[in-house]
């Protein structure tokens, strides 16, 4: 009986032993990570920290703004937007911060990078050719093209999750309405219709809804409607301002519902004297300009 006990002693103590020796990094090793932008350092840089807030690390390291990161869907590479080679151009990096690399080159800002769910393309917002339109290429940066092409902005570009549609908001019906496309920009299509300004689309994961604010009841209130502009119904009621959707799906671990009036720190730019992103950025958030 001794014996029985002194083995059962050895084991929790080993048991014991080793969780105190695991590391709080180890543990998070194959969990997720955050990627984001910090004015930490003195200028835009992107940072990266495990999902419990550990180990911050600035993947950047340069003196110039360096924001909107997007992660690609196997979670290897970060797209972003860098002003580091005297205006906004989207660069590529490994998720680690190592092998930067430019994908646009032209002297208008390109901005708000997003990957399409297989990884192999990248939509963006680009003043190349006079006003914010909205653009697509490879993941490597060839076969740069536009996809919209109008005297309004356009810009916050969301793939639908089977990549065949890209929604996005534009000025130009007169104010910001929420469109969608097919992703080759054919099909242009209004999905909202009304005076006031409607934007920042998010698809569902299942690609059936598309949530996105407005102020069409006086202050900005999160919304969803089915992709094809259907059923648009409020969510958020209050008088102060609710912005930026962002889908999250429920299961057994979380109460979290589906579109939730979540603010996006990611697509937050900075303030910045950058007059064309300010612009720009009335599309995203009137109260930053
Ligand atoms: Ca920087
Ligand atoms: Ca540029
Ligand atoms: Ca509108
Ligand atoms: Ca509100």
């Amino acid at each position: 009986m001794k014996k029985i006990v002194s083995v059962y002693l050895i084991v929790a103590i080993i048991m014991v032993m080793s969780v105190l020796f695991v590391s709080p990094s180890a543990v998070c090793a194959d969990s997720y990570r955050i990627a984001f932008m910090s004015m930490r350092d003195g200028n835009a840089e992107i940072y990266m920290i495990n999902a419990d807030g550990s180990n911050p690390v600035n993947l950047t390291k340069n003196p110039a703004d360096d924001r909107l990161p997007a992660f690609s869907p196997d979670g290897k590479k970060i797209v972003f937007e860098s002003s580091r080679d005297g205006n906004d151009e989207i660069y590529l990096m490994n998720a680690d911060g190592s092998g930067q690399t430019r994908l646009t080159n032209n002297p208008a800002v390109d901005f708000n990078p997003a990957f399409s769910p297989d990884g192999k393309k990248i939509a963006f917002s680009s003043e190349r050719d006079g006003n914010f339109q909205i653009y697509i290429m490879n993941a490597d940066g060839s076969g740069q093209t536009r996809l919209t092409n109008n005297a309004a902005g356009d810009g916050y570009s969301a793939f639908s999750p089977d990549g065949k549609k890209i929604a996005f908001t534009s000025e130009r019906d007169g104010n910001c309405e929420i469109y969608i496309m097919n992703a080759d920009g054919s099909g242009q299509t209004r999905l909202t219709n009304n005076p006031a300004d409607d934007r920042g689309n998010a698809f569902s994961p299942d690609g059936k809804k598309i949530a996105f604010y407005s102020d069409r009841d006086g202050n900005d209130e999160i919304y969803i409607m089915n992709a094809d502009g259907s059923g648009q119904t409020r969510l958020t009621n209050n008088p102060s301002e609710d912005q930026y959707p962002a889908f999250g799906r429920t299961d057994s671990s979380t109460t979290t519902g589906t579109a939730t009036d979540t603010q996006t720190t990611t697509t937050a730019a900075p303030d910045d004297n950058v007059s064309v992103l300010r612009r720009w950025l009335r599309i995203h958030n009137p109260y930053s300009i």
